[in-house]
């Protein structure tokens, strides 16, 4: 059962451009207009001639809502808002609040002000970060003074950042207006189902109009409230992103409505992720049994969601006070004593010039990309060999890091006629204080042994030994390369091997179920 539309796409239609154009978008599949069954991602290599201008606006340098932008643009989040208004049965209030953070975590709690400095220090010390969210340790929203006190300072003091937020979408109607006063242009909400009764094997309870509601009436609530929230904020031209959390026998299967049902109300992106329910986090689905589901499940609903809603694939579900581009971690080096001790020069000018040469460098990259893909074409080619190959990379789209020092890899399906981002996995670190630990070595050949090379600046012996064993090719002859034409590169010289017989392609599984494995196997790191 799915709620009726509170505003109808008709009624949408006939309000701005800006919501034209996120329709229009929605309904060709996101901003992919060539997406589908391996085309990863909302711009996953898409660019402005993909989607309307004011969209491209939007993404172009938002690490979540396009993949192309993570790899050049950091986003940080600021846990300003520990209160939640409802309660989730994968989540345990001792941690940050699990819709868009790695269970288990517990951030450190800001005050406006904190937040606000921290904002500037990062600013001022990471000239990429474009995107200030707020996705807990609570709920944004139940939380609205500390929440747009934030968004209200930062929108006067950093105008160049993007302001972005979380919510579970019970409140979110009632803030439509504060979220389009402070030019809060991306909302995430949760949304896990449309039918209350699976929504009440999720949601024990909820916080509404000053008691506590339980049951199908609580999910009743909340599930139009979500819808309400939803396409008010597509009303708006707001860009909408939805995360459903994957709920072996609760919500697998129904998630396919659940994308049908916010597509037809304007979301932009869906973001499947895999419910982690480890025992020692104390959530009631940890401590029932509740498991998280397999990469072919996973796999199997993205599937099944393909031509509905776009999905995202490039999520590393971070922590509420995240910094740093998606997959590293640099909050550490925020932390409040030394945010503190920092001398905090927010220069609008410096950002905006170091920005500008992140372009010219995205650019070089899609002209890079382009060479490769033309120099593919012209060779004679096994054009039905697709292979997966591993990227050591520490940003701007570079092969750019040491196999020793990676603690992910990006994973690419390479063809004659194209290289794409199909996801990431997660390893533990080989290089430790200057020494290979070689114990991590098994490991880190198992979370990539379904790849055919792995694309590295600088490799060891023993771990090129180790990987050549496992029929891994380690190559860092693309060292800083950019990574579509390194991949495309080392794929045209794969082929060319073939063709002079010093090789025998072997295929290594089906690329597309190990493209479901990316994210389960990373989330469950
Ligand atoms: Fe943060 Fe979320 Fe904004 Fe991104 S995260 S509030 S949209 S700026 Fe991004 Fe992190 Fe995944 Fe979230 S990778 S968990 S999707
Ligand atoms: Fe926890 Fe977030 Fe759910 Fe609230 S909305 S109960 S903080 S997971």
């Amino acid at each position: 059962m799915s709620n009726t539309a509170f505003v109808s796409i008709a009624d949408l239609k006939r309000g701005r451009s800006a919501v034209s154009a996120i329709l229009e978008t929605a309904a060709s599949g996101g901003c992919s207009t060539t997406g589908g069954e391996g085309k990863a991602s909302c711009g996953s290599s898409d660019g402005p001639a993909d989607m309307p201008a004011e969209i491209w606006e939007k993404v172009k340098n938002h690490p979540c809502y396009s993949e192309e932008a993570h790899h050049h643009y950091a986003r940080m989040h600021v846990a300003v808002a520990p209160a939640c208004n409802i309660q989730c049965n994968y989540c345990n209030r001792k941690y940050d609040c699990s819709n868009e953070s790695r269970p288990g975590v517990v951030s450190a709690k800001l005050t406006p002000d904190q937040a606000v400095n921290k904002v500037l220090a990062v600013a001022s010390a990471i000239p990429q970060m474009t995107v200030l969210g707020i996705a807990g340790p609570g709920d944004a929203l139940a939380n609205p003074k500390k929440t747009f006190e934030t968004f209200r300072r930062l929108q006067a003091e950093a105008p160049d950042i993007k302001l972005c937020l979380s919510t579970n979408g019970l409140a979110l109607p009632e803030m439509v207006d504060e979220i389009c006063k402070y030019n809060i242009d991306h909302v995430t909400i949760t949304i896990n189902m449309v039918d209350p009764v699976v929504g009440a094997r999720i949601y024990p309870w909820i916080f509404w109009q000053h008691r506590r509601v339980t049951g199908i009436a609580a999910a009743t609530i909340l599930h139009r409230q979500q819808m309400l929230g939803l396409e008010m904020l597509t009303a708006r031209g707001v860009l909408t992103k939805v995360n459903s959390v994957l709920i072996p026998g609760v919500n697998d299967a129904h998630l396919i409505e659940v994308n049908r049902e916010v597509k037809k109300r304007g979301a932009f992106l869906h973001n499947i992720m895999p419910l982690i329910s480890e025992a020692e986090h104390g959530t009631v689905f940890g401590l029932t049994g509740q498991r998280g589901p397999s990469a072919q499940e996973l796999k199997a609903v993205q599937d099944a969601c393909m031509g509905g809603a776009n999905l995202m694939r490039h999520c590393r579900q971070c922590r509420a006070d995240a910094v740093g581009l998606l997959g590293e971690d640099r909050s550490e080096e925020f932390t409040q004593d030394k945010v503190d001790q920092m001398e905090i020069v927010y220069d609008l000018e410096k950002r905006r010039a170091y920005q500008q040469q992140v372009e010219i460098e995205r650019q070089a990259q899609q002209v890079a990309k382009q060479a490769a893909l033309d120099a593919a074409a012209d060779t004679a080619a096994n054009d039905d060999i697709a292979v997966l190959v591993a990227i050591a990379t520490e940003g701007q789209g570079r092969v750019n890091q040491h196999f020793g020092h990676a603690t992910e890899f990006q994973i690419y399906e390479v063809s004659a006629a194209q290289a794409h981002f199909v996801g990431h996995r997660r390893v533990d670190l080989y290089c430790q204080g200057g020494y290979g630990d070689d114990e991590q070595l098994p490991s880190i050949v198992s979370a990539i042994n379904d790849c055919h090379a792995v694309l590295v600046a600088k490799i060891g012996a023993c771990p090129r030994d180790e990987l050549t064993a496992a029929g891994i090719e380690p190559v860092d002859a693309y060292a800083h390369e950019f990574i579509e034409g390194a991949a495309l590169a080392w794929f045209a010289d794969y082929r060319a091997r073939i063709a002079r017989g010093e090789i025998t392609h072997q295929a290594r599984g089906d690329a597309r179920i190990r493209q479901g494995a990316y994210t389960a196997a990373a989330s469950a790191a």
